[in-house]
């Protein structure tokens, strides 16, 4: 991971600092609350839980890094201080497991990444913010403009593919998405290309049809290469909240979602809830999105993740 920076400067973690900000602010003061001049007591770990529920790390959660708490310290004074930093040492640990960069199988060619989520979560970007590494590394990399419904979602693509140096396969507006899935793999086969990203058009999990059609895409492929798509990458948008949950519930039923990148983390109130899905899911978390330059989307650093979270310095 390039481009550190210490402070709360312009660079990635300044802007995942500030994002999460919004998040840590609650939380902190919150512990800063409870915890002055106070023994961590019963009372004191049910407020605590509570807090930590209010700020979208979840029920489960919640109570597990209450009871390591206690087990450590029950009884005792503790400060503010320590609370958040014993905390943002446990949901590390809860994220350690779930942080894992994208990793392009060599032996694929292409090895076929197919990007979902409901509408606007940041899916087109996300195409492009993950090819661009792999494209400055020398990998053939072909993007799908898998959302055929829109002519403008199709000339975005076409403009982020210039911007990451790949090449864009379209079909006109209004036509089978499925079909332009399978030409795309055909001809990302015929390049030896490494890796075919599509696109989707954003669904609301609701939307049975559209469901059925992202559906349709994963059993065209097959018969290109029945061990395609080689991944299904969820994005979720980190402003949602709690909704997050559900999507991942029903995309993961649908198309067997095999890991998550988690977007808009720079302007998120509810930056907690990335622990929540880790604990409940355990899906890989292959990148963040922290803005909206084809740089912004970064490996998932979980201890960066968790000290920010909690309003510590990194
Ligand atoms: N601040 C911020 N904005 C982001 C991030 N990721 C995406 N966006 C913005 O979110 C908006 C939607 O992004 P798209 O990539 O078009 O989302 P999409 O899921 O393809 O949207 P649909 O195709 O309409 O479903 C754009 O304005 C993006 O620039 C992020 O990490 N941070
Ligand atoms: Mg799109």
């Amino acid at each position: 991971m390039s481009g550190a920076d210490g402070g709360g400067g312009a660079g990635w973690l300044g802007r995942l600092r500030r994002g999460l900000g919004r998040s840590s602010a609650k939380l902190a003061g919150g512990i800063a609350d409870l915890f002055t001049k106070r023994k961590l007591d019963a009372q004191a770990l049910e407020a605590l839980e509570d807090l930590l529920i209010a700020g979208d790390l979840g029920v489960a959660t919640a109570a597990r890094l209450g009871r390591s708490l206690a087990e450590a310290r029950f009884d005792q004074d503790v400060a503010p201080e320590e609370v958040r930093a014993a905390l943002a040492g446990e949901i590390a640990a809860i994220l350690e497991p779930v942080a894992r960069p994208f990793v392009l199988d060599p032996r694929l060619k292409p090895h076929v990444v197919l990007v979902c989520g409901v509408n606007g979560s940041g899916k087109t970007t996300t195409v492009a913010k993950l090819a661009k590494p792999f494209r400055d590394q020398g990998r053939r990399v072909v993007l799908a403009a898998g959302d055929t419904f829109r002519a403008a979602a199709i000339e975005q693509l076409q403009i982020w593919g210039e911007r990451a140096g790949c090449p864009v396969i379209a079909a006109q507006p209004g036509a089978d998405a499925a079909g332009l899935a399978y030409d795309a793999l055909a001809k990302a086969k015929a390049d030896a290309a490494d890796l075919l990203l599509i696109d989707t058009a954003g669904r609301l999990h609701n939307k049975a049809h559209l469901m059925a059609e992202l559906q349709k895409i994963v059993r065209v492929l097959k018969k290109l290469d029945p061990t395609a798509p080689h991944d299904c990458l969820l994005v979720l948008d980190a402003t949602v909240g709690q909704n997050a949950h559900n999507q991942v519930e029903t995309f993961r039923d649908m198309v067997g979602v095999t890991g998550l990148v988690i977007t808009k983390l720079d302007g998120s109130a509810k930056g907690g809830v990335v622990v929540a899905l880790a604990e409940r899911f355990a899906l890989p978390v292959h990148a963040v999105g922290v803005g909206e330059s084809i740089d912004d989307l970064r490996p998932f650093d979980p201890r960066a993740f968790a000290r920010n979270l909690m309003g510590l310095e990194d």
